[in-house]
């Protein structure tokens, strides 16, 4: 038996921070950062079902052409993606009332589809674009704490990337799912997104703070690794995909990330109307469930 420690249930059987119950999840969850663009999804839902709110985590389950989909804002950061993925995971896999896991016959493999904003690294990807993330390299701590497997390309693309940016960790570097973004990534720019512990310094960005290391940036926009596979590059930054794919992979999940990039940090510059590019991307994706 689980623990009332460890599995936290609120009074009306809810899990302790999604303030979800089991019914209220498809088999396709939508996951956005801001907890206003939950509504932004939603209100091309034929229907809304049910709606709550718990700090950053905001939920509506409906129906959009027939098919019933839970969307949920995870606010920011890799340390959020920790709750919200374990919590989902809880709320399909296991049993609330014996608190046990279920029998792996019995488990159940969501499909997760983020839609985020983001910033590109590469002059090539620009403002408006939207863009699949293929491999996510996470520079923050969350895989300090689980058992990742990687692949030889995921451990090789790490170690030269420590070695490039002289940092004492190396990074994780997870693939996500193939299979989704086969379906919905279809004419958009395929990428691998870095997923950093921070929107300013970690993301290179100075406003009154200098840098530990003042060629970052461009150590992270030149940076390739040349494998059977292709030529690896760095594409986007973020702040979530990482975790994501990681904890995907540990718990048996389809994920995969959607950026709509709002920022060129080649250029210098910031999306006019990002939410239009937003908005494009939502709409794009609900066409292809
Ligand atoms: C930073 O502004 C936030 O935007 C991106 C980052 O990952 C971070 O969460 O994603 P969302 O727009 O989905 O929040
Ligand atoms: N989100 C990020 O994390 N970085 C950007 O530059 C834009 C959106």
């Amino acid at each position: 038996m689980i623990p009332n420690s460890e599995l936290i249930l609120n009074p009306d059987g809810s899990i302790y921070h999604l303030n979800l119950l089991p019914d209220h999840i498809s088999d396709t969850i939508l996951t956005v950062g801001d907890p206003g663009r939950v509504a932004q999804v939603s209100r091309h839902f034929d229907s809304v079902e049910f709606e709550t709110t718990h700090r950053e985590f905001v939920t509506h389950v409906g129906y959009y052409r027939g098919k019933r989909l839970t969307v949920l804002s995870t606010g920011m950061g890799t340390d959020n993606i920790d709750i919200v993925m374990n919590e989902l995971d809880a709320l399909v896999n296991i049993d609330f009332m014996a608190r046990t896991v279920r029998p792996a016959e019995e488990r159940m493999s969501l499909r997760i589809i983020r839609l985020g904003t983001s910033g590109s690294l590469q002059p090539d990807v620009p403002i408006g674009a939207m863009l699949a993330t293929e491999h996510a390299v996470g520079l923050d701590s969350l895989m300090q704490f689980y058992p990742l497997m990687e692949t030889g390309l995921e451990t090789e693309v790490a170690t030269e990337l420590q070695r490039t940016l002289g940092i004492p960790f190396a990074p994780y570097v997870v693939r996500g799912s193939d299979i989704l973004r086969e379906q919905l990534g279809a004419n958009m720019v395929m990428g691998n997104t870095l997923t950093c512990p921070g929107f300013y310094g970690p993301q290179g960005r100075r406003l009154r703070l200098d840098l530990r290391t003042p060629d970052y940036i461009s150590r992270l926009q030149s940076f390739r690794h040349q494998s059977a596979e292709g030529e690896f590059r760095l594409s986007n930054f973020e702040m979530e995909t990482a975790g994501y794919y990681s904890l995907g992979r540990l718990l048996g999940h389809e994920v995969l990330s959607l950026n709509a990039i709002v920022a060129n940090r080649a250029t210098g510059d910031f999306a006019e109307n990002a939410a239009a590019v937003v908005d494009a991307m939502i709409e794009q994706t609900l066409q292809r469930l």
